[in-house]
């Protein structure tokens, strides 16, 4: 895409911080396309024929990266399937989470605006994963899998979200708090960056 045909705002934050919920509020609100790579690899993954079923599978129960290759394939089709029909404004919610991810993204696709990132205590989110998983169906929010969602979110993408601060282009939001404060706070951000 060449400069400025599309705007990327990153969503980050770890497992249960509340990615997917903010997300779906501004889709509502202000129209964005919200664009889950969590959701696009269980897609990839139920979908017949896929060759990646069981590895997306697997990665995912183990909380570990799905190797990038896949996860920026299904992005970028996502991307110009959107754009194609006059969509410009991406949020790209749970990517990248880690280095390699956040460097091929932004040479081969786009340049992202900035990212939105959701601070939260781990005990809350954890208090909100084990909740949801009473009914959620999702192969990984079990105890067990969640302990491994949490380390990987500390060694692995922590160190993206550390990196795009370095640039400047981090707003950092609390989200321990009832869903429409913290969305308060989103629209206010992404106002005062006017994406
Ligand atoms: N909730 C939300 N906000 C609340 C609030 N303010 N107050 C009270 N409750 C709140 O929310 C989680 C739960 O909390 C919900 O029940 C909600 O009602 C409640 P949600 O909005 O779903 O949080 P979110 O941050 O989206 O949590 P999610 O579980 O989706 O985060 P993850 O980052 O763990 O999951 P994701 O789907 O992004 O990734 C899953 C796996 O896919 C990864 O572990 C990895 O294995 C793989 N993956 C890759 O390999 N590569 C990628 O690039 C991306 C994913
Ligand atoms: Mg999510």
């Amino acid at each position: 895409f060449p400069d400025g045909a599309i705007s990327v705002i990153f969503v980050l934050g770890g497992p249960g911080s509340g990615k997917g919920t903010q997300c779906a509020k501004l889709v509502k609100e202000q129209g964005f396309v919200h664009l889950s790579a969590g959701d696009l690899l269980r897609e990839e993954q139920k979908r017949e024929g896929s060759q990646y079923g069981e590895l997306i599978a697997s990665y995912i129960k183990d909380g570990k990266i799905v190797p990038q290759e896949v996860t920026i394939s299904l992005l970028d089709r996502a991307i110009k399937e959107n754009y194609n029909k006059g969509q410009k404004r991406f949020l790209v919610d749970g990517f990248p989470r880690k280095m390699d991810q956040a460097l091929t993204f932004e040479e081969q696709i786009a340049n992202s605006k900035f990212t939105l990132f959701f601070e939260c205590p781990e005990e809350v989110m954890l208090r909100r994963l084990l909740e949801r998983g009473k009914t959620s169906g999702r192969a990984d929010d079990n105890i067990e899998s969640i302990r491994k969602r949490f380390a990987t979110f500390i060694d692995t993408s922590m160190p993206v979200i550390d990196y795009f601060e370095k640039l400047g282009k981090v707003v950092k939001i609390r989200c321990d708090q009832p869903v429409d404060e913290v969305y308060a706070k989103v629209k206010q951000s992404i106002a005062s960056r006017s994406a």
